[in-house]
């Protein structure tokens, strides 16, 4: 029995804190075929982080009864005029929601059904977002800073990247003249 909990969150950063923390990093590299602009995103430097994940998972993925918790810091850039941005993502096996909030920085959480409607919703400090079951979803950062935000997800659902590698989502956030369009 211990008083202690293994990990903390700091509400102000988002850091998640604790040896049960994973913590990945995608780097340009490996997002080769994400943006619209392939020769902009060849031509960019492959080393570039897009963004670093820092999770929680008490129960492991696809087993029933706990509750993921990740922070995504989502850092500026854009190829192409395509913003910086997640992957994106299906839940799958069980499908199941998932709940975001923002920490910091400002974006776009954008979302895909599996009829490929796909829409957006804006991200700034303390706007929460639910992902509905049978939704894509990404992020996008619209502005100079990283976009932090937090998820949350039940353990039993899992993470179909496939779907999204092969077909994309039917619209891209791009930067017209400064101002986030989705086309
Ligand atoms: C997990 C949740 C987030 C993402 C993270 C990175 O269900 O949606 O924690 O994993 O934002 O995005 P992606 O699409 O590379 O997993
Ligand atoms: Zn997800």
């Amino acid at each position: 029995m211990t008083d202690r909990p293994g990990v903390r969150f700091d509400q102000l950063t988002g850091h998640l804190i604790g040896e049960r923390v994973t913590v990945s990093e995608r780097r340009l590299a490996g997002m080769e075929g994400y943006f619209t602009d392939t020769a902009a995103w060849a031509l960019a430097d492959q080393n570039a982080v897009v963004y670093r994940v820092e999770a929680y998972e008490p129960v492991p993925e696809g087993v029933l009864g706990g509750i993921g918790l990740a922070t995504t810091y989502l850092f500026p850039g854009s190829i192409g005029g395509e913003y910086y941005m997640t992957r994106g993502h299906f839940h799958s096996n069980a499908d199941g929601p998932e709940l975001c909030m923002t920490i910091s920085g400002s974006g776009a959480l954008i979302l895909m059904s599996r009829d490929r409607e796909t829409r957006y919703e804006m991200m700034s400090l303390g706007s929460v977002h639910h992902v509905p079951s049978e939704t894509a979803h990404k992020a996008a950062n619209i502005g100079t800073d990283a976009l932090v935000f937090v998820s949350y997800w039940s353990s039993e659902i899992g993470h179909d990247y496939e779907t999204i590698k092969k077909s994309g989502f039917s619209r891209r956030l791009i930067s017209v003249n400064g101002i986030a369009e989705l086309r």
